[in-house]
């Protein structure tokens, strides 16, 4: 299995960028924000209780993500890797990833950041709050507090990677297929020596 997590700010394009890795690649997408959305949307008692902490720009609470990858990571046993995009968000998250997987004999193989300015990112946001109704994307006030919980609890994330070699940097201005291409070529290179 190669199993890859997308990482960076709120806004850096991991969603924009995994639709495409994962057609190229044949991964199953697993995008905590996506899942949560839909929970919404069906307004479900998780949904709920989620739609509290996102429209603050707060996380949800570690044990109610790890418990929807846990089921979708059962949900799809004979994948050949997943791209996880928005998880892990806290050491917590990287701590349970690292444990699920274990149990299915398989591991995290690669970590790519996009690195993007702050400056780009609120920018990206407003403007993305101006069609998708994400009430997450419309207040300036919400999107600076997503960057303050970004830098505190999910930035140490990337040590966590870094220690265990795991983890690439890669500048995530540009357009969406020049940062796709550099994308494609950190994991071509990593596949090219992936082993289990
Ligand atoms: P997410 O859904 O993960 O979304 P995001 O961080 O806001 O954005 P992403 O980086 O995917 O940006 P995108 O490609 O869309 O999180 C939302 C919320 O859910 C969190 O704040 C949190 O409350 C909760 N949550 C999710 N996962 C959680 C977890 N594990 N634990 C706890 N809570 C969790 O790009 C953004 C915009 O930029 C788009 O409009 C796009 O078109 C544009 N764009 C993309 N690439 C571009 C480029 N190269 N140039 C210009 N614009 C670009």
């Amino acid at each position: 299995m190669f199993n890859l997590i997308l990482f960076g700010p709120p806004g850096s394009g991991k969603g924009t960028q995994s639709e495409k890795l994962v057609e190229k690649y044949k991964l199953i997408h697993l995008s905590t924000g996506n899942l949560l959305r839909e929970e919404i949307a069906n307004r479900t008692p998780l949904g709920l209780e989620a739609k509290s902490f996102m429209d603050k720009g707060q996380l949800v609470p570690d044990e109610v993500v790890i418990g929807m990858i846990d089921s979708c990571l059962e949900h799809h046993k004979e994948a050949a890797g997943f791209l996880f995009d928005g998880f892990p968000r806290t050491a917590a998250q990287a701590d349970a990833l690292d444990k699920l997987l274990n149990l299915k004999k398989t591991e995290i193989s690669l970590l790519l950041a996009l690195d993007v300015t702050e400056q780009e990112l609120v920018s990206r946001l407003l403007n993305r709050g101006k069609t998708s109704g994400r009430s997450d994307d419309t207040d300036e006030a919400v999107i600076r507090k997503r960057f303050s919980v970004y830098t505190n609890e999910t930035s140490p994330v990337a040590d966590y990677y870094k220690k265990a070699r795991k983890f690439k940097s890669i500048h995530g201005e540009g357009s969406v297929d020049e940062i796709n291409a550099a994308l494609r070529q950190a994991i071509d290179k990593a596949m090219a020596t992936h082993k289990n």
